[in-house]
């Protein structure tokens, strides 16, 4: 009896504790810890802890660890995870509109970039949002530029080379270029460098760094064509679920994270590149004759995005370069 007693005690005086309502969330990222956005993510879910007390509690999945990459954005909506992190451009299939970021030299420096991003914000929500979904905050990588193993300034070098992509634009310019794409994830390009799957790369100085380059590849072109972005977004059920202090806590700790994560991007342009070089990789401006192989690569793509989006499509594009 004495000890049927004391249980139940036990059992009020926890209902009693304010800890209990705890809500504790899972996070899958796709990239490294080591790699800013993460890092920048880790510093939201700190805050995010701190601001409500410990009330709403996420946990950081980083590296495809809870869910791979392709499947984050549909276990965010099917309700799997209440919330996650993904590259906006992988969604391209289901709208152009999160793709506009990944043509080449459309958009190739941060003020441009958050131009581009002002002009298509709101579509991006609006596409999430007829998903359940509700966008928090975006992100860019440092500009996307080339890892060769050879110093390449005519573009017909590039005819035949085996390519790793990460999006459907990289595999397109990878195309226009002669070259042969293979899709690879950022944490899987170490592998497929050293069986001889591909042979160079577009992408950041940070993803650059982050994957050990300098291991398989000697020569970084600094193109900087385009600056893709991350995007972190939440499942909206759950984000209603939340204490409207929880939600105003997620919402200032995402506006924190957003202004942050742009100033990291931008610091890490330089100091990556810095460190590719001083692993002993050749860095170099792209010749007259691959810039210009570049650009037509870009109108192209620009072309044929256009005719993908269609009038909305134009409507941004004018109101970007309207800005
Ligand atoms: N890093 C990611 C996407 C863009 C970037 O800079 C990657 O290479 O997969």
């Amino acid at each position: 009896m004495h000890y049927r007693h004391s249980l139940f005690a036990g059992a009020l005086a926890i209902f009693a504790t304010p800890a209990l309502a705890q809500t504790a969330w899972d996070m899958p990222t796709p990239y490294g810890d080591a790699v800013f956005h993460t890092q920048n993510i880790i510093q939201f879910a700190d805050e995010v802890r701190d601001a409500t007390g410990g009330a709403l509690d996420i946990t950081v999945h980083s590296a495809g660890s809870l869910f791979a990459h392709p499947q984050i954005k549909d276990s965010v909506r099917r309700g799997l995870a209440p919330i996650g992190e993904i590259l906006m451009s992988q969604l391209v299939n289901e709208n152009p509109v999160f793709g506009v970021d990944s043509i080449p030299f459309l958009a190739n420096n941060y003020d441009e970039a958050h131009m581009l991003w002002g002009a298509s914000m709101g579509a991006v929500e609006a596409a999430l949002e007829a998903q359940g979904l509700t966008l928090l905050f975006a992100v860019p990588w440092p500009g996307q530029s080339l890892f060769l193993n050879a110093e390449v300034t005519d573009p017909a070098d590039l005819r035949g080379v085996s390519f790793r992509a990460y999006n459907a634009a990289t595999e397109r310019m990878a195309q226009l270029l002669g070259m042969t794409p293979t899709q690879v994830e950022a944490g899987d390009i170490p592998t497929a460098f050293s069986t001889g799957r591909v042979a160079a790369m577009i992408t950041s100085p940070s993803t650059g760094v982050s994957s050990q380059a300098w291991d398989f590849t000697s020569h970084y072109i600094d193109v900087q064509a385009w600056l893709p972005k991350n995007m972190v977004f939440v499942n909206t059920a759950a984000l209603e679920a939340l204490s409207d202090d929880e939600q105003g806590a997620l919402w200032e700790a995402a506006a924190d994270a957003e202004a942050r994560g742009w100033e990291m991007s931008m610091a890490e342009t330089d100091t990556q590149i810095a460190r590719l070089q001083e692993a002993g990789m050749t860095v170099s401006t792209p010749s007259d004759a691959l810039s210009a192989a570049l650009a037509e690569v870009g109108e192209t793509m620009t072309a044929e995005w256009l005719e993908l989006a269609g009038p909305s499509g134009e409507t941004l594009i004018d109101s970007y370069r309207g800005n």
